[in-house]
């Protein structure tokens, strides 16, 4: 199996004006080709041949260090074009609904404060790379990488990614890479990255659920904390809040009003009812687990 450039799903003319047909071919037959070639060339006749791309681009230590990099880069650079090229739509635009909306908005508070992220983490990019926003298994947060570089290879499911590379819009924008972002931004087709949140990976919180937390003196399995359980933990610890031995339990009493909140909004009767990214974010906010990743 040789890896291919597939057909854009619309016509070259189709993003236009925020992209322009002539940008689109260039890129689509040209550079993403180039990646294609380059990524053949690379992987013929060794044991990889076969593997999907997404697969390969999370495997990239087991190759030799004699095709390694150009894998990284050229098989990388296909990936990610496939799906920069899904993530874009003549009727794309608009802003994100339903979980999608809810998760971006639990990072970033609201759906501009996102868009202003993403345009300043593409601005940030120094040289060539893409700008992301990806699920790592609790939430969703904006990362940046180099080159052809996948979010993959760190663990990471890509949503949604803007090309910064000068191919991607030069012809358009010339040096003005914030006016291309935001262009970019109105061809965003939000279905298609709300079915990528739908369908990444989460995390198996079966034994965070299990966990026990004291309550007014009862042990409570993590999963059977109700509404009531976290307003009085909240209300407990808030009012520890400031006492000079325990430093971090004003943090810890608002993770529990927080936790209040999420159960109030979603109708949930216990945590065990609650998404499991969700589940295992607040877990870490609440110190049931130790924090382990930090975000942008
Ligand atoms: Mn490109």
């Amino acid at each position: 199996m040789a890896h291919a450039v597939p057909d854009l799903p619309y016509a070259y003319e189709a993003l236009e004006p925020q992209i322009s047909a002539e940008t689109m071919r260039f890129h689509h037959d040209q550079h993403h080709q180039a990646y294609v070639d380059k990524a053949n060339a690379a992987l013929a006749q060794t044991p990889w041949a076969d593997v999907e791309p997404a697969e390969l681009l999370t495997r990239l230590s087991e190759l030799p260090d004699t095709i390694r990099g150009t894998v990284r880069n050229n098989l990388g650079g296909h990936f990610n074009h496939v799906l920069f090229w899904e993530s874009m739509s003549p009727t794309g635009g608009g802003e994100p609904g339903g979980d999608l909306a809810r998760a971006i908005k639990e990072t970033f508070r609201t759906i501009g404060t996102f868009k202003e992220t993403i345009e300043a983490a593409a601005m940030s990019t120094f040289g060539s790379g893409w700008a992301w926003l990806v699920h790592d298994g609790t939430r969703v947060l904006i990362v940046t990488t180099t080159n052809q570089d996948s979010p993959l290879s760190d663990d990471l499911t890509p949503l949604l990614g803007v090309d910064v590379w000068e191919h991607a819009y030069y012809l358009d924008y010339c040096n003005r890479r914030a006016e291309y972002v935001r262009a970019w931004l109105e061809v965003v087709d939000w279905d298609v990255v709300a079915e990528r949140f739908a369908a990444a990976p989460v995390p198996d919180v079966s034994d965070v659920l299990l966990r026990t937390v004291s309550i007014s003196g009862k042990n409570t399995p993590f999963g059977e904390i109700t509404l009531d359980d976290a307003r009085t933990q909240s209300a407990e610890l808030g009012a520890l809040a400031g006492w000079g031995p325990m430093a971090k339990v004003g943090t810890v009493a608002r993770a529990w009003g927080e936790l209040a909140k999420n159960l109030e909004g979603r109708g949930a009767t216990c945590v065990a009812e609650l998404d499991p990214g969700l589940v295992k974010k607040m877990a870490m906010d609440l110190w049931v687990i130790p924090p382990e990743r930090g975000m942008i």
